[in-house]
């Protein structure tokens, strides 16, 4: 493979702040454009986004630095040389910002041009994204959507300290299927918070964002919600999944939840309470990432019952994900590709975590583009779950639409596998 050109343009994420477009034209072939998503709530050990940090443009967010690094060294790199695979151009994004975070050039910049070169392999292979990311060993599947129904923590301006609350129709016989469950749970949960006098206005990914204290509070309305669409709550059907994102309300060695301040021990008694009481058959980030001695707890009391799936305290790393292994912290991994910085090393962890028999869901960020690729990831892998946010707004509906055309194209399974 030879690339003719990298280039790299500032546009807008779905939050209004600017993130970069990658164009590369690979020689022989119409050019491939990937589009870099980017979180608010991060895990430190997240490969480095690099922003201009210039107060004058965009309050410091802008990203001319990332974009001329493209334009530039990276640009110049890549036209000089030849690929034989993915693998190979990631590496040479590595070597040439050698930091171990990817902060010189910036993460935002690799990213970007390791998933538009995954295009052009895909491409000039002539497979489907998705069939070009799939490894050896590995059976595609369409995975089950976690659709972000409701909104809280640094995704929303309510007062929830729990940032996400998901819907997954694991009982659903089709993909096609699971998106009606999912949009029609949707609107049941509008009905239900409209009843109750509650404002339905959009959090960061798509879902509700009203003013409700106690997650048990959300739960119970989800519950009422899935049962008004006519489904079943609970794994059969539509169950529920978690993302407390802890970190974001671990202060002081406590856990601050709805006015109460929990120990690491108060708050696994709550999840293991929750999970009684409500069908959540999955909780990520249920404890702060530097909690690992708590994280290990949680595993022996709730891992049995419910996956325990790890996101900030992991943050896709293959190194961060091998130690977590080793010590039993978790039973998944989520997979954000910018959390690493290149498709290389997402697929690297995922291979981790198959060999461990860890679980992995594939992940968008709370600022997104309309870019599809990790549906292709999700698919490709076969790891049987997404999350991409609410089955509304136009970024996060992309990854579900793009789904669905990938169901009705090809004969897959679907599940969790
Ligand atoms: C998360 C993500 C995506 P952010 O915590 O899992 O939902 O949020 O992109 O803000 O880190
Ligand atoms: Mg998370």
């Amino acid at each position: 493979m030879r690339f003719e050109s990298v280039r790299a343009v500032e546009i807008l994420d779905s939050r209004s702040r600017p993130t970069l477009a990658v164009t590369l034209a690979p020689a022989g072939g119409p050019p491939v454009r990937a589009g870099v998503p980017s979180g608010a709530s991060t895990g430190t050990r997240e490969a480095v986004e690099r922003r201009d940090g210039d107060p004058a443009r965009y309050g410091g967010k802008g990203v001319l630095g990332a974009v001329g690094a493209v334009n530039g060294e990276i640009a110049d790199a890549l036209t000089a040389g030849e690929f034989t695979d993915l693998a190979a151009v990631d590496q040479t994004l590595i070597d040439l910002d050698g930091t171990p975070t990817k902060s010189r050039l910036g993460a935002n910049a690799i990213v970007g041009v390791s998933m538009a070169a995954a295009r052009a392999f895909a491409q000039a292979a002539g497979l489907p994204l998705w069939r070009y990311l799939t490894p050896e060993g590995a059976t595609p599947r369409l995975p089950v959507p976690h659709f972000n129904v409701l909104n809280g923590g640094a995704h929303a301006p309510n007062r929830l300290d729990f940032q996400e609350f998901m819907i997954a129709p694991v009982g659903a016989p089709s993909l096609a299927e699971a998106v009606r469950a999912g949009a029609e749970v949707y609107a049941a949960l509008r009905r239900r918070l409209t009843d109750r006098g509650l404002a339905t206005g959009l959090g960061d990914e798509g879902g509700f964002a009203p003013e409700i204290d106690a997650p048990e509070d959300v739960l119970a309305v989800i519950v009422e919600a899935i049962g008004d669409a006519g489904y079943t709550p609970g794994k059969g059907g539509v169950a529920i999944a978690l993302d407390p994102a802890a970190s974001e309300f671990y202060r002081e060695g406590a856990y601050h939840v709805a006015g109460q301040v929990l120990s690491t021990d108060n708050m696994i008694a709550r999840y293991e309470e929750i999970a009684t009481r409500f069908p959540v058959w999955s909780i990520e980030d249920g404890l702060a990432e530097s909690d690992w001695d708590g994280w290990a707890r949680l595993r022996e009391r709730l891992g049995e019952r419910v996956q325990l799936v790890g996101d900030d305290i992991l943050v896709t790393n293959p190194t961060i994900v091998a130690d977590a292994i080793g010590r039993n912290v978790a039973t998944a991994a989520l997979i954000k590709v910018n959390q690493v910085g290149s498709v290389t090393e997402t697929l690297d962890t995922m291979r981790l975590c198959r060999q461990a028999g860890w679980a992995q869901m594939v992940s968008h960020r709370s600022g997104e583009t309309e870019d599809t690729f990790i549906a292709d990831l999700a698919v490709g892998t076969g790891c049987g779950q997404l999350k991409t946010g609410a089955p509304a707004r136009g970024e996060r509906v992309a990854k579900y639409n793009r789904l669905i055309e990938i169901e009705a194209g090809d004969t897959l399974p679907y599940g969790l596998g």
